[in-house]
């Protein structure tokens, strides 16, 4: 039974229990209908409804969102709750988001447990609130703050919702609190749907839309759910709900909602594989090598989640750096109100900073963020395994470097995994796993068990250069330089990619992140280049003339005063000279065919990482594009993006670049299949 009813005395209890997470399927829209009817047969004083386990009701079931509705249908569930003549009293535990939500706004009354949550998240599943929330949730909070909470997704803790006027008291026992409730109090409190609607306010539905199109450029379902609420709040309750309804059902079948619930459903897929033969190590000691701004990152991201850190430094005064490092961090995290200053005191006690490698003999996993150099690296290691535990895992957090190699440098190479964090490491959800050759299966399964911990998305990257996430960066990068080159500009290939859906384009990012990188690591590929492949020396010129980004006030754009990014004529005249060198005629591409040769160039690099077996699935590459490089989630990621294109029409388009440049756009042959066969990328496997 999904939903449960007793009565005790006048008083009914309605319990949800749909495990995991109480979702609101068929079974449980039926059986609140029914409590409903039972309710009313049996004259009962108040229903109190709650949710069995930790979380009251997690929404509609988004697995069902692909098949065809089915009655009874949540919106005429949530009208019967809201209509009835015996009152229903929702005792809100853990969250209650979406659906849930809307049960709870249906009821005549809401009680919250202190730590729990109440919102509705569906823009976020590229959807809008379908049983009523558009229009119940401006009746009991008012408009501006029903904009906010529909269009944001965000959930209100149990205080911010008392504040808000949603819920009307906040208790350890909510459901307690609910039967003590004055039933002439309750009695007295008017149906959601028989309230008024809030004044239509012109300024506010112009500033919701003003806020979706600049926050959630390009996303569809937050400016129709402002629609929504304008147009259903200046009709009656009744005649407003199926106007709601018809554009809940068109965002859900739409290409946007797709996108989102593949996304969501990727992430809470990314676990250990099934096959991992050994149980993960124990993660309550660790080591972190390096105090950098990746080590200080890492180790944050270690004592945040309440693990006991040993950071190694070289010396004294390494140490320091890293303290002080690491101090920034925590600092920062307490200015803007994530820790409290009892955490940040707690973290600094778990926390000790050393160049003595000997006080991390306890360390069950170390997690290596040394200077990008394969010598400081197998020192390192070899430090490392002469100073832990036989058994413990050593990870390294290389960006680029053969951790096959690195895994040589100590006797048992199968505790060696890559661990590769991405840059804030305690903000970026992204853990690339690497299983180099002689990785171990206690080695992964430690890795993921980090990652589950750090609440992070692990993907599990074999090795070659750059994993996954960074080898299609460099095909990233690679294509836009070809394109700038060729005709354009970087700031023209920066927009194209930014109305895409990107945060920002890939000359903007390069300039965040810092032009020497990318420049160390083409000088460490130089011997290993194919002779006959175009190489484009711009970024080479610009970090000679010391131009590397941001951080020197120049590099792709200039930074006058370190604001905002500017063109600078310098690097447009090294695109002519460097192409007059090459004795091209450079054209004009419009933002069109910059996003298609970026675009292809990423979706061709990544057919061939799957193909490989670099990569287990398309999934995972969807997961590294959106959660490590900032590919817009409402496309699903790069290899869902790639599906709606299709690989009959990508291999066509291939085949027309490749006539310019047969070494560049040489088709990835898992492409070839999936256009020859018909079979969608999503589904296709590693060639061997
Ligand atoms: N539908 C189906 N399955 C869901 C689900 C959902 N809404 N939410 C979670 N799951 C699955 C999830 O895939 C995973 O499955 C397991 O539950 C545990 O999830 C009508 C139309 C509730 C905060 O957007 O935010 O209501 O991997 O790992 O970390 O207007 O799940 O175990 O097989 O995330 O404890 C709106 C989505 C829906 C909330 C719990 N609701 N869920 O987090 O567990 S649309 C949402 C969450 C809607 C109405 C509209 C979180 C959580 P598996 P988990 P968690």
């Amino acid at each position: 039974m999904s939903v449960t009813t007793r009565r005790e005395d006048n008083v009914g209890y309605v319990e949800i229990n749909n495990p995991p997470v109480n979702a609101i399927g068929l079974s449980v829209r039926q059986g609140l209908l029914d409590a409903v009817t039972w309710a009313e047969k049996e004259m009962l004083d108040r229903v109190i409804v709650s949710g069995a386990g930790r979380i009251f009701a997690a929404g509609a079931d988004a697995k069902e969102f692909d098949q065809a509705p089915m009655k009874p249908h949540l919106s005429d569930v949530l009208n019967a709750i809201d209509e009835s003549f015996v009152p229903w009293i929702a005792a809100i535990n853990g969250v209650a988001l979406g659906g849930g939500a809307e049960i709870a706004i249906a009821c005549r009354m809401r009680i919250m447990a202190p730590g729990a949550q109440i919102g509705l998240p569906e823009v976020t599943l590229g959807v809008i609130p379908g049983a009523g929330g558009t229009q119940r949730l401006p009746r009991q909070v008012g408009l501006r703050k029903a904009l906010d909470m529909i269009t944001g997704g965000k959930p209100l803790a149990a205080l911010a919702a008392f504040e808000a006027g949603l819920v009307h008291d906040v208790d350890e026992n909510p459901v307690e609190a609910a039967f003590m409730v004055n039933t002439e109090e309750l009695g007295c409190i008017v149906p959601t749907w028989e309230l008024p609607a809030p004044e239509a306010d012109a300024a506010a539905f112009a500033a919701a839309r003003e806020r979706a199109e600049t926050k959630m450029a390009g996303q569809i379902a937050p400016l129709r759910a402002i629609d929504v609420i304008e147009e259903g709040l200046a009709r009656p309750f009744h005649e407003a709900l199926p106007i709601e309804r018809a554009a809940f059902l068109e965002l859900r079948e739409g290409e946007q909602a797709k996108a989102l619930r593949h996304i969501f459903f990727a992430e809470r897929a990314a676990k250990a594989p099934d096959s991992l033969t050994e149980l993960p190590r124990e993660l309550e000691q660790i080591a972190v090598v390096g105090g950098g701004t990746m080590g200080a990152g890492i180790a944050y991201a270690l004592l945040n989640a309440g693990l006991s850190v040993t950071l190694l430094e070289t010396d004294a005064d390494g140490v320091a750096r890293a303290e002080s490092n690491i101090d920034k961090i925590i600092n920062a995290s307490t200015e803007r109100g994530l820790i409290d200053a009892n955490r940040a005191q707690d973290h600094r006690k778990r926390l000790i900073l050393t160049d003595d490698y000997s006080m991390a003999s306890q360390a069950t996993l170390a997690v290596e963020a040394a200077f990008e150099s394969m010598e400081v690296k197998r020192e390192v290691f070899t430090k490392l395994a002469a100073a832990l535990p036989d058994d413990a895992i050593l990870a390294t957090n290389t960006s680029y470097l053969d951790v096959n190699e690195i895994a040589a440098s100590v006797t048992n190479p199968s505790r060696v995994v890559g661990l590769h964090f991405f840059a804030p490491a305690h903000i970026m959800k992204l853990l690339e796993i690497v299983n180099a050759d002689a990785t171990g299966d206690a080695a992964l399964a430690t890795g993921f068990a980090l990652a589950k911990r750090l609440r992070k998305i692990p993907v599990l990257a074999g090795v070659c250069d750059g994993f996954i996430g960074n080898r299609i960066l460099a095909r990233y990068r690679e294509a836009a330089d070809t394109v700038f080159m060729d005709g354009s500009t970087p700031w023209e290939v920066d927009e194209a990619m930014v109305e895409f859906g990107y945060a920002m384009g890939p000359y903007e990012a390069q300039d965040l992140s810092g032009l020497d990188i990318a420049h160390a690591n083409r000088r460490r590929q130089d011997a290993t280049r194919d002779p006959n492949r175009r190489y484009v020396r711009i970024a080479d010129r610009l970090v000679e003339l010391g131009k590397l980004g941001k951080k020197t006030g120049a590099g792709w754009y200039r930074y006058p005063g370190g604001g905002g990014k500017v063109e600078d004529p310098i690097v447009a005249d090294l695109a002519i000279e460097e192409s007059h060198f090459e004795g091209r005629t450079r054209t004009d591409y419009s933002s069109d065919e910059i996003r298609q040769r970026l675009l292809l160039a990423m979706i061709n690099e990544a057919a061939d990482i799957l193909d490989e077996g670099i990569a287990a699935s398309a999934h995972d590459i969807d997961l590294v594009s959106v959660f490590g490089y900032g590919f817009p989630r409402w496309r699903g990621g790069l290899m869902h993006h790639a599906d709606t294109i299709g690989a009959e029409a990508i291999v066509a388009q291939l085949n027309e670049l490749a006539k310019e440049d047969p070494i560049a756009w040489k088709i990835s042959p898992l492409l070839q299949r999936c256009a020859e066969l018909g079979t969608p990328i999503a589904e296709a496997r590693p060639s061997s």
